[in-house]
């Protein structure tokens, strides 16, 4: 009744918006009925290295400009910290003798810097000279296409805008049209948060501007003090430019004006002097000025249509490979975007809202991994500040690693290339962390990187070290370089440029691991991140021997280097050596609780519910444990999900629903992917870091804050209910939550290079299609059975 009367209003009060909206799929278009207030209520847009953010404003409107190669800082240097290991063994003792106290505070000595911050490049203004009373407004952002648009009526005049940032043009384009011939006249401006001055353009108006070379900040990027000179630190460059169908066209030094147009298209370049992790970004930069002007030069011969074209067919080349039916055929999803997700989170049906948020993280994963060498950040590419929370960096605890979960699994194995480029470059600036801070051989990296690749231990000497003195990130970040040629079955890949740095991480965890009192293998010191306990003396501490979540990153990070090298079929010897530390790693333990222990001792937790479950790796994104090769670790790390509850931040959510897709308990994947979708009301632009996780308007993910790596965990999970892969097996359905009876995937990967559509009605499995280069025997799992079967070629 209610459903009604809501329609009738629409039809009535607003028929074209009804109209439009239903021409739309509801698993495809975000759309709303009001401008964007907030960031969290805008649109983001993307060819994977520039970015841009749109209001939709009606007579303001204004545009965040982004790239993904803005950071503040310099290259590092390998001296800064030579001869800190010579502090590690005191720490050794401390933890021999159980004074963890000493530990805690020891182990600060083996801190260096915090890492630098993504930047806001600018903003981009408009300022419409019509009336400000309107009608009929609409903008949505169409995943099918990677196009945002804004309609509305002002006197009878409609007034449309399109927006698209395109990766061959590699620019960004805004086209302006008036159904009234001379009706569009407006005002373009730009400004930055960092330090800029326009300079003199042939076609338009130019701003050049460079970010700080040095910012203090602690990891949440809230103190110390920025650095700026204008001889240092990365440049950038931008150019904007207008082309109208008639009208009359006026560019001041910092500003252009448009009066009596029926048609306007807005060109913007963007480019900066970056050049590479170890280059200095002035000495050594890239000409950011010519780069910016000659795109737009090129970009200004073409027609927006032209531009649209290569666009679109650039963006469905990514996007098409995939598509999910979740049957919502029944459903009357006429609504803007925000009301869908708030009516959803008081328990309405509606399952092509949980396709699009599946849809829209491969969306997002396209417009912000483009960049070679550069992965996407906390926030994808999207951010408009100068201090972004946790700098806008890469947390190599957890957030770097989940935002590339989705990369193999929902078909953009190419993307993940942003990732593997930066282990590279972490692979050599953790060589001297490993030596500096270990005294180890291959590399490591701590709890942070940024655009310098850098990858010491942060804290300055002051850090709390359950964050700062993580030692595991790189072997963790290794096992995406197996993950992507498992998936990929790029052999050429492996040999070339993964295994050498899958082996120096491997190498580091060799020459790390010490024997406990036991004569097993431990990490000393250990941290599990960002966790704390308390000792039997009652002791609340955080460094520790021998931590579960260390060994099971040890342990994934040694299973695929063997089975790299044994693809390869080199290193004999180091894959013994691997062998011998992987069986007599210090076993894992059942606590008391029937939990996967996370500390050496079955020590109490003080907060037992803690977000991060970084000792449940080997269960997901991990493979050394599974209810089925080891049940009885699967159903203590099933205690341990049920002991923490489902209550935590957006990213955690997104893991945990991996985690329980990979139990096979698909309704509870699914109600957690429900709360994922829990609508978050906009809270302004303040940044604010606690209360629960959820969505934002816009569907972002709210840690809170806004943090990316939760849209990526949950469109990942979505994949992992659906269909799960070993190098051995594919099992097809193996979490289908009951509230997806009836439904059709197409066009996921599975490890060993293949590709699956899989359809199902009434909760079973009607049909599937496995395809790949080569015919390939493998087997495949249905409900518990299996078969083999020889795979399709395509
Ligand atoms: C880790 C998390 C925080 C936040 C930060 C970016 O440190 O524990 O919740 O996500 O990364």
């Amino acid at each position: 009744m209610k459903h009604n009367k809501r329609k009738l209003l629409f039809t009535f009060g607003a028929a074209f918006l009804v109209t439009l909206a239903t021409a739309q799929s509801p698993d495809k278009v975000l759309w709303f009925d009001k401008p964007a207030r907030f960031f969290n209520e805008s649109l983001l847009l993307g060819n994977g290295t520039q970015g841009a953010t749109v209001f939709g404003g009606i007579t303001k409107e204004k545009v965040y400009l982004n790239d993904a190669t803005l950071w503040s800082g310099e290259p590092v240097s390998d001296t800064t910290y030579k001869d800190y290991y010579l502090n590690l063994p005191a720490v050794r003792e401390a933890l021999a003798r159980e004074d963890y106290r000493a530990a805690d505070t020891l182990i600060q000595k083996l801190q260096g810097h915090y890492s630098q911050a993504y930047m806001a490049l600018g903003t981009l203004y408009l300022q419409m000279n019509h009336d400000t009373a309107v009608t009929n407004y609409y903008r949505d952002l169409n995943l099918d296409s990677s196009i945002a648009k804004v309609h509305y009526t002002v006197n009878g005049v409609n007034y449309e805008r399109e927006y698209l940032v395109s990766n061959p043009d590699k620019v960004i384009v805004i086209k302006l049209k008036a159904n009234k011939k001379g009706a569009l006249s407006f005002g373009l401006g730009f400004n930055s948060v960092l330090h800029y001055a326009f300079e003199k353009s042939n076609n338009g108006i130019k701003a050049v501007g460079y970010a700080p070379y040095r910012q203090d900040a602690s990891a949440r990027g809230t103190i110390g003090k920025i650095f700026y000179d204008a001889n240092r630190g990365i440049h950038f460059g931008t150019n904007i430019a207008v082309k109208t169908t008639d009208g009359k066209q006026v560019v001041g030094d910092s500003s252009i004006q448009i009066t009596g147009a029926t048609e306007a298209v807005i060109y913007v370049s963007l480019a900066t002097s970056f050049n590479g992790f170890d280059k200095d970004p002035v000495k050594q930069g890239k000409p950011y000025k010519l780069i910016a002007e000659s795109i737009i030069q090129k970009a200004m011969t073409k027609s927006y249509d032209a531009i649209k074209r290569a666009h679109i067919a650039d963006y469905r080349r990514l996007f098409a490979r995939v598509n999910l039916q979740l049957d919502w055929s029944k459903t009357d999803r006429a609504l803007p975007t925000d009301t869908r997700l708030q009516q959803y989170a008081t328990g309405t049906a509606d399952k092509a809202l949980e396709a699009l948020y599946f849809n829209f993280g491969r969306y997002l994963l396209i417009s912000s991994s483009r960049t070679p060498n550069i992965p996407a950040n906390l926030q994808g590419i999207w951010s408009y500040y100068v201090r972004p929370p946790w700098q806008c960096n890469y947390t190599t605890n957890i957030n770097a690693q989940e935002n590339y979960w989705p990369s193999e699994t929902t078909n953009l194995s190419e993307l993940h290339l942003s990732l593997l480029g930066q282990i590279e470059n972490i692979s050599k600036t953790g060589a001297a962390n490993a030596r500096n801070f270990y005294n180890c051989g291959g590399w490591c990296c701590g709890h942070n990187s940024d655009i310098w690749a850098m990858s010491n231990p942060v804290g300055e000497g002051k850090g709390r070290p359950r964050w700062s003195n993580f030692s595991m990130g790189g072997a963790w970040l290794s096992t995406h370089i197996w993950e992507h040629f498992s998936f990929s079955q790029d052999t050429a890949y492996l040999k070339q440029k993964g295994y050498p740095i899958l082996k120096g991480a491997a190498q580091f965890c060799m020459d790390f691991l010490v024997k406990d009192k036991k004569g097993n293998y431990i990490t000393s010191p250990s941290t599990s991140p960002e966790n704390s306990f308390y000792t039997d003396a009652g002791y609340n501490g955080s460094v520790l021997y021998g931590g579960t979540a260390d060994l099971a990153i040890v342990r994934e990070c040694f299973i695929k280097t063997i089975k790299a090298a044994k693809v390869l079929k080199v290193d004999a010897d180091f894959v013994a050596a691997l062998q011998n530390k992987l069986d007599n790693l210090h076993p894992y333990q059942i606590g008391a609780e029937g939990k996967l222990q996370e500390w050496y001792y079955d020590w109490k937790d003080p907060e037992p519910k803690h977000r991060h479950q970084s000792h449940l790796i080997g269960l997901f994104p991990g493979e050394h444990i599974s209810l089925e090769k080891t049940p009885e670790l699967a159903n203590a790390c099933k205690r341990t999900l049920e002991l923490k509850g489902d209550e935590t931040t957006g990213w955690s959510k997104g893991w945990r629903i991996n985690l329980w897709a990979r139990l096979k308990d698909g309704n509870h994947a699914y109600k957690m992917y429900r709360e994922l979708l829990r609508y978050l009301p906009p809270i302004g632009d303040t940044i604010i870091y606690s209360g629960p996780g959820g969505t934002y308007p816009n569907l972002l993910d709210a840690c809170p804050p806004f943090q990316i790596d939760g849209n990526f965990g949950g469109t990942a999970a979505v994949a992992e209910m659906l269909l799960q892969s070993t190098e051995e097996e594919i099992t097809l359905l193996p979490a289908l939550p009951d509230a997806w009876q009836n439904g059709e995937v197409k066009g996921l990967k599975a490890r060993g290079g293949f590709t699956v559509d899989i359809k199902w009605a009434k909760g079973k499995l009607v049909a599937y299609k496995i395809v790949s280069k080569y015919p390939r025997k493998v087997k495949v799992f249905i409900d518990n059975k299996s078969e083999i079967i020889t795979s399709q070629v395509n």
